[in-house]
């Protein structure tokens, strides 16, 4: 029915737009232009309202009722957007002994398609703002506007333009749960205290014999002149992978985000998947290497909130991720 709307309108302006053209060459000639239409376009204004919604929760600690409240909003989304839903729910055990309950939300467009494409984020918010330069702040919890809902608001908005133009392939979006509770020092740790949703979902795929042909994650695709390096562990597993998103990105004007060199191998979501499930998976992940952490300086912070959120870098990833997914046959 919306999509029944939506076209008459989209034809009314056609016609219209037609029309006034057709009016300002009158005396010049009666040729008749081609019609183009192009796939949809992403709206950044659209994934910055999803990537708002999100942090308006408050921080998404799991145990909180933001993270509740949250998590409802985002099978709501899918639910609206997607033809399956699935919640995974789970209990689990942090680094520091806090039992947590928690959800993967994942939404399937065309189930039934052979040929499919998985897509990420996690949706969590780090429970400490262990680098915030004020040590006061430390034991806070962060709004995670870049780290983590960036990639969520991108992937919604995603979802809903693959509601209106259907892609050729399947497509399965999975938000991650309990991706950011990881350990405090983690240059010396050992255990596997970072990415409890990912690891959850690659031992217990939501349907047995889940397939998919390849992955790409999102993680801090939000910040102003966003640098993505092509991050190590998506180079050793999926280097082909790599190779079709920056091109992709290249031939859509985005060379100065998707940069073409190696980046840091990154411990995130997509090691466990290529490590348990064999999807080969990237992620494009902001890294900056003027900052000491490696990540961005509202990396961990109190910082990391709405108002460090740019709808240029939001655009940019969405726009790519679009184009490799309308692109797969
Ligand atoms: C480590 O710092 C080992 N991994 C970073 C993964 C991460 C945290 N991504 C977002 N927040
Ligand atoms: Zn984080």
């Amino acid at each position: 029915m919306k999509k029944t709307v939506l076209f008459v309108i989209f034809c009314a302006l056609l016609f219209f737009s037609c029309n006034q053209s057709n009016r300002s060459k009158e005396k010049n000639s009666f040729q008749e232009e081609p019609i183009t239409i192009s796939v949809p376009n992403f709206d950044a204004d659209s994934a910055y309202f999803f990537v708002k919604t999100q942090t308006d929760f408050g921080p998404r600690v799991p145990n909180s009722d933001a993270h509740k409240r949250c998590a409802l909003f985002l099978q709501n989304k899918l639910e609206k957007y997607c033809d399956e839903v699935f919640v995974q729910s789970f209990t689990t055990t942090t680094f520091d002994g806090v039992k947590i309950k928690c959800n993967n939300i994942i939404g399937s467009f065309f189930p039934e398609k052979e040929k499919r494409i998985l897509l990420a984020a996690h949706w969590d918010s780090r429970p400490f703002a262990d680098h915030d330069p004020d040590f006061s702040n430390r034991d806070k919890p962060i709004d995670g506007a870049n780290d983590g809902a960036s990639g969520v608001g991108v992937l919604l908005e995603i979802a809903r333009q693959l509601n209106e133009k259907n892609p050729e392939v399947g497509i399965d979006i999975i938000f991650f749960d309990a991706e950011d509770w990881g350990t405090i020092n983690s240059s010396n740790e050992t255990g596997d205290w970072w990415c409890l949703g990912s690891q959850y979902w690659a031992k217990n795929l939501h349907k047995p014999s889940y397939k998919a042909d390849f992955g790409i994650l999102l993680d801090m695709v939000g910040a102003p002149n966003a640098k993505f390096l092509q991050e190590g562990i998506s180079t050793y597993y999926a280097s082909r992978i790599v190779a079709k998103v920056w091109s992709k990105a290249y031939k859509l004007g985005y060379k100065e985000y998707f940069i073409n060199s190696p980046g840091n191998p990154i411990t995130d979501d997509h090691q466990y998947v290529n490590k348990l499930t064999k999807i080969p998976m990237i992620n494009i992940i902001h890294q900056d290497h003027t900052t000491g952490t490696g990540f961005v300086s509202t990396w961990h912070t109190l910082q990391d909130n709405v108002s460090n959120i740019d709808k240029n870098t939001l655009f940019v990833v969405g726009t790519t991720v679009l184009a490799v997914v309308y692109d797969e046959k």
